[in-house]
């Protein structure tokens, strides 16, 4: 028997727009589902767009044959800068199947080993950093950990120093980039008549994404010009060609792509490694298992990337992490044809926006029980995870549009957490804090500040 899908009461014009949370739109979007469950729909000015919030919903339409990515709100604006790169090409734009099939090999977990001196480069600017500051500095981990995620992706990609350690504020590039990237995201939930007079905004957002990519740019030419033996993405893309057309990627593909990591590549780490900095700070017996897994495997050695495999609990640790404050927290499917969800009981018809709810749906007490919302990296080991249901963790979307960087962010993830603890005992500056959170494209913390003091008793 089909059932209407559940709409909270709208508005004639605005529909549902009231109900949005402009600041923190994951935290109505989180009260709605408490109130009307699984799914929802939301009429946000005559776009109706439904909201999956279980497992099941979730598996059901992770499946590449019956839908496609949707590249909706906020990834339209993103489209002004880098286009038809990886992340953001609608399905069957042409240069995503040749970038895809040119560059997955670029990410593979061996490819990725090799980049490992390169991120460890970049993770010692940070421990000194705090070495050097001291045990009473107050650290942002959102500002420094944005550092480090931006000065390594750059760094692996086109061996382009950043320098953002060096600088008070942040570099000329990423502030353009968190200024493009802040915009985008506003762009995309002002109404097109507000919009239309933002003039000032729609200017610095245009010379914002004009100086990314004349700095992309470049760099491309330099490259072309004094050509480099290294192994780094750039390189990938500027001599090798896609094994099925025998085509490589135009200057301005290239570019793009670039411009993609960067994007793609430098929130959603710095993020999870914030809310890491957070959930171990909060749990101080998990803090100290993770460090004694740590001293254990390295004996006082600097992590090599054979360790990580001898670390289950900084594994479970990642993923509980993962799970519980996904830095991406939703993404969109659209159906090809009409269909039906939930065994035939929801009515979709082909085209409509399908938002999965990571965020939510990855506290589903029906796959997690009812301590889903508490931090608790033991359900992710000891053959545990293995055994989830299918797409119960989906924190890096699905199938052929899922992250790329995966691998990438895995390894630069374990080599800083691992360092920062194997080196300092971390606290809150605020003993009482509890976690909020801001959000623009991806979600971080909110006024979490930190201090971090030379671990005594380190080996
Ligand atoms: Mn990543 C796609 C999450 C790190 C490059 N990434 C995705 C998607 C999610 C995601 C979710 C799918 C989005 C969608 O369906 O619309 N990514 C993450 C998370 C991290 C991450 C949670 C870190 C933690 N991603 C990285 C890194 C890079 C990267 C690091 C690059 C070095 N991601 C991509 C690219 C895509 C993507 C490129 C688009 C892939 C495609 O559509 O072909």
């Amino acid at each position: 028997m089909a059932s209407q899908i559940p709409q909270p009461p709208a508005l004639p014009f605005i529909g549902n727009v009231a109900q949005l949370d402009r600041e923190l739109p994951i935290q109505g979007f989180s009260l709605l589902a408490q109130q009307y469950g699984e799914i929802y729909l939301l009429d946000i000015i005559g776009r109706k767009t439904i909201f999956l919030n279980s497992q099941e919903l979730a598996n059901e339409v992770s499946n590449d044959v019956k839908f496609k990515k949707g590249v909706v709100g906020s990834l339209v604006e993103v489209r002004h800068l880098v286009g038809d790169g990886l992340f953001t090409a609608y399905e069957g734009e042409p240069n995503w199947a040749i970038a895809h099939r040119l560059l997955m090999p670029a990410f593979n977990s061996m490819a990725i080993r090799g980049m490992m001196e390169d991120m460890r480069d970049i993770c010692d600017q940070l421990l000194l950093k705090w070495e050097r500051f001291g045990p009473s500095y107050i650290i942002d981990p959102s500002d420094d950990l944005t550092r480090v995620a931006l000065d390594t992706i750059a760094l692996c990609s086109m061996s382009y120093r950043l320098n953002s350690f060096y600088t008070e504020n942040q570099p000329q590039f990423a502030a353009a980039m968190t200024d493009f990237l802040k915009e985008c995201f506003i762009r995309a939930t002002r109404p097109s008549i507000v919009q239309a007079l933002m003039s000032g905004a729609t200017a610095k957002w245009e010379e914002d994404a004009k100086f990314m990519t004349d700095v992309a740019t470049h760099i491309l030419n330099e490259r072309r010009e004094n050509p480099i033996e290294k192994k780094d993405l750039l390189n990938t893309m500027l001599y090798s060609t896609d094994p099925k057309t025998g085509q490589g990627l135009s200057d301005d593909a290239i570019v793009k792509n670039l411009l993609t990591f960067l994007i793609a590549g430098h929130e959603t780490s710095s993020g999870l490694m914030s809310f890491m900095c957070y959930y171990l700070i909060k749990n101080p017996e998990k803090m100290r298992k993770l460090q004694s897994e740590i001293d254990e495997i390295l004996g006082g050695q600097p992590v090599q990337s054979q360790d990580f495999s001898k670390m289950p609990y900084l594994n479970a640790v990642i993923r509980e992490t993962l799970r519980l404050t996904p830095t991406a927290p939703m993404r969109v499917v659209i159906p090809v044809e009409d269909t039906h969800l939930g065994n035939g009981k929801y009515f979709v018809k082909a085209g409509s926006s399908l938002v999965i709810n990571t965020w939510v749906y990855q506290k589903d007490p029906k796959v997690w029980g009812e301590d889903a919302g508490e931090f608790r990296p033991e359900r992710m080991m000891d053959g545990k995870f293995e055994a989830l249901p299918p797409q119960a963790w989906q924190p890096f979307g699905f199938g052929m549009r899922g992250c790329i960087g995966r691998a990438f962010a895995w390894q630069e993830v374990s080599l800083v957490m691992t360092s920062i603890l194997q080196k300092f005992d971390l606290s809150f500056v605020d003993p009482a804090y509890n976690l909020e959170l801001k959000q623009a494209l991806t979600v971080k913390p909110k006024d979490l500040f930190i201090r971090a003091k030379l671990r005594t008793h380190s080996p």
